[in-house]
């Protein structure tokens, strides 16, 4: 049990204002494994205070400073992955294989992109009689979400450093430890104080208290629609930038010519992943009508394959979802399924037998689900995937597009060309064509609700920075 009552501010751990605790819940097993302070209006104060304060300097480092720094920051992650893989697994409940590999791995690999790109980004450039500046916006406000809770961080802080910008950090209430981790890895790293401040705290009093500070520049928001709405009008009040990354409901496009069974089980495994509680994930799978009940045995079969167990076992491929609340979310949402007529061929509402701890629920797969219906509507962000028919390449892509996200999606057909000709039909802000590689410099961000503004590589740094032109 961790008993933490700092707050990482101006380079020190320093006591919170109040005596208010969160306490930290390990989802497999239902225990408290730590408390932090819960942050109030005083504690986001101070560190909005240090955070201004440090912007001048930190504005006026010659770029390959910031870049030897967020190098180091890669560095002193890199040299934690395994703490910060085991952090994540008991906060999040997250297994241990995918925490290493993907909530440790992958937020190192993003700060290095983001030391390469401090380096190398174009911070002026010449346009006819005119020099452009591209200096940062300021102070940052960055409120992140529990679902990929060192990722999300990452994705914000590496790139606000690397424009000049100084950071204050609200992590999620569900998963604070590893932020409290990333603060010690700045700290290793050299950065100056006031550069990156991090205040725990709950959304509604922490995070709004930031959003609404006068002295922040900017908002970043991971979470979900519901709150970026209430960031987005907070700033749009204040006319603040803001940068918002929210839910999804992605379509997961096979085309007739594709290979079934590697989309259909790539598809599954997309949605099993992280249980489920991922923005991207593809939750919604389009199969020709042609090849839609064979798609939905190979779904079905490759979904009981994601057996729920102990997240620390390094077999186990499918963990607990956060916490209590998102568990009732998730099920309610199965119910609502069978409710409105979609058919279970996988998993359901039912706790998984033999767990009678921990936040589980089965791996569940619908067939028979029509766009009209919630489950084929709504972010239920478990592990559910729902498997639509379509009867041609127009109703596919209408189908695909009748959401009011557009996060993420996938295309499978016969060759890349058909695919690529596919995806340009798709409101969307990204697409894997055939199964594509996750690229770290490609910028990720959504259309219609999804969102505004992209993270990850130079298009995620450009987010931080504001233009001013000096004609000659
Ligand atoms: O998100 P919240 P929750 C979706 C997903 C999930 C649902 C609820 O569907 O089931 O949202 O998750 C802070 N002012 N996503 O309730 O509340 C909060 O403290 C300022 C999608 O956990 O949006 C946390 O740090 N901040 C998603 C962050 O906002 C506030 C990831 C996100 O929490 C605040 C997570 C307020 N008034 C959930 N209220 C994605 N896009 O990946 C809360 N917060």
């Amino acid at each position: 049990m961790q008993a933490h009552n700092g707050m990482y501010i101006d380079g020190e751990w320093r006591p919170a204002a109040g005596t208010e605790t969160i306490e930290v819940v390990d989802p497999a097993t239902e225990e408290i494994i730590g408390t932090v302070p819960a942050g109030t209006a005083e504690d986001v104060d101070a560190a909005v205070a240090a955070a201004r304060a440090a912007l001048p300097g930190w504005a006026a480092a010659p770029p390959a400073e910031r870049a030897a720094r967020l190098g180091a920051l890669r560095e002193a992650l890199a040299a934690r992955r395994e703490e910060i893989a085991a952090t994540v697994t008991a906060e999040l409940g997250a297994p241990l294989s995918f925490s290493q590999a993907v909530h440790a791995d992958l937020p190192i690999t993003v700060a290095g992109t983001y030391a390469g790109l401090a380096a190398e980004h174009p911070f002026e450039e010449r346009l006819g009689n005119s020099r452009v500046l591209h200096e940062p916006v300021g102070v940052v406000g960055a409120i992140t979400p529990w679902n990929y809770p060192l990722h999300q961080v990452v994705a914000k802080v590496a790139p606000a450093l690397a424009a000049g910008c100084t950071v204050v950090l609200k992590p999620a209430e569900d998963t604070p430890l590893v932020a409290r981790i990333f603060a010690e890895a700045v700290a290793e790293a050299g950065v100056p104080a006031g550069v990156f401040n991090l205040v725990t705290g709950r959304g509604p009093v922490a995070g709004q208290a930031l959003a609404e500070h006068d002295g922040v520049d900017m908002v970043s928001f991971t979470g979900s629609t519901a709150v970026g709405r209430r960031i987005g009008a907070i700033a749009g009040g204040a006319v603040k930038r803001v940068a918002l990354e929210l839910g999804g409901k992605s379509a997961n496009v096979i085309l007739p010519g594709a290979d079934l069974v590697k989309a259909v089980k790539i598809g599954v495994g997309n949605v099993m992943a992280n249980a489920g509680q991922t923005c991207s994930a593809w939750t919604r799978m389009l199969v020709h009508a042609d090849r839609y009940d064979e798609a939905v045995e190979i779904a079905a079969a490759a979904a009981a394959k994601y057996t729920p167990g102990d997240p620390t076992d390094p077999a186990t491929r499918l963990g607990p979802v956060v916490n209590a609340g998102q568990r009732e979310r998730v099920t309610g949402y199965i119910r609502t399924g069978v409710e409105e007529g979609a058919t279970l061929v996988a998993g359901g509402a039912d706790a998984p037998e033999g767990m009678e701890r921990g936040y589980y629920v089965r791996p569940t797969v619908f067939a028979g689900v029509t766009p009209g219906m919630t489950i084929a509507r709504e972010e239920i962000f478990g592990p559910v995937l729902s498997v639509l028919r379509y009867e041609d390449a127009d109703d596919a892509a209408r189908i695909a597009n009748d959401s009011a996200y557009g996060l993420s999606g996938a295309v499978w057909a016969a060759d890349d060309e058909e695919a690529v000709a596919f995806a340009r039909r798709l409101q969307t802000g990204q697409v894997d064509v055939n199964g594509g590689r996750f690229n770290p410099l490609a910028p990720f961000g959504g259309y219609k609700q999804s969102g505004v503004g992209r993270e990850l590589g130079p298009h995620g740094l450009t987010e931080y920075l504001q233009t001013k032109s000096l004609q000659f």
